[in-house]
């Protein structure tokens, strides 16, 4: 059990470098949240973590369990694959909005309407991070962004909302946000606690700081992340008992 949350994970490689995130990024608070999960879920060894082209792959070594790096947006159907063929395994798949809900949106509704026993957890950062801040999905009307230098138009994608109305079945879909790591956390390893009880398809959206393309200081940040809240409301949209 974690009593100290300044405290590495026990699964994290202690051999790598602490990270090569930007400053002020989003995906280590998630990243060291995931961690803690596995710590006290005890899946270490049978961890299958899946990362995809983007900020996520910078993933690589983070942790001291299996890894499985993908091309960009094809994350779900190689966790998927390692998954049914290893069925004791823990399979975690961890793409960005862009992987997810742009170039692999086919797969991730196919792997919530087939029920796949999956958690997989998207970045929402509202931006392409790795490429240089392009508009993605999730992009927020009027937001700056490389391809939109004059504000992005009205139309944005709630990938939560979107998958839980997507079958009947039920599934544990939540978003977070990296502002509340004790919440975030409680999402992941509910997500994950399903998957191990085998009741299928689980899905943890999480908005996170990209202050490198928000072009944002810390201050700067914070609101921009109050602003994406509006558009992108933290709760549990799950329909389990
Ligand atoms: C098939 C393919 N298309 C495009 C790219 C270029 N590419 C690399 S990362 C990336 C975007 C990553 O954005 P996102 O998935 O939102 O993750 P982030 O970097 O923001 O965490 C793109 C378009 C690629 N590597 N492969
Ligand atoms: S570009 Fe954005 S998402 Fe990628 S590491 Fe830097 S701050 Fe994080």
């Amino acid at each position: 059990m974690i009593k100290d949350n300044l405290a590495w994970p026990i699964c994290w490689k202690k051999s790598s470098k602490p990270h090569n995130f930007c400053p002020g990024c989003g995906h280590p608070i998630i990243l060291k949240n995931l961690g803690y999960v596995i710590d006290e879920l005890g899946i270490q060894n049978n961890t299958l973590f899946g990362i995809d082209i983007g900020c996520s792959l910078l993933a690589w070594n983070f942790f001291n369990v299996d890894t499985i790096q993908t091309h960009h947006g094809r994350t779900i159907p190689v966790v998927t694959g390692a998954k049914r063929a290893k069925r004791d395994a823990v399979a975690i798949a961890y793409l960005g909005d862009g992987g997810a809900y742009a170039i692999g949106m086919q797969h991730l509704i196919s792997a919530r309407i087939r029920n796949e026993n999956i958690t997989v957890i998207i970045v929402n950062n509202a931006n392409y991070g790795m490429t240089g801040g392009q508009e993605a999905p999730t992009t927020i009307s009027g937001q700056i962004t490389a391809t939109t230098q004059h504000g992005a138009d009205e139309y944005f994608l709630q990938g939560p909302e979107l998958l839980f109305n997507a079958s009947k079945t039920p599934a544990y879909i939540a978003r977070g946000c990296v502002d509340n790591p004790i919440q975030l956390k409680g999402f992941i390893k509910k997500a994950i606690d399903f998957q191990m009880q085998e009741k299928g398809f689980s899905f943890v959206e999480i908005l996170s700081f990209c202050p490198t393309n928000w072009k944002t200081d810390a201050k700067n940040t914070l609101d921009f992340m109050k602003k994406l809240k509006e558009f992108y409301p933290v709760k549990e949209f799950t329909n389990i008992n």
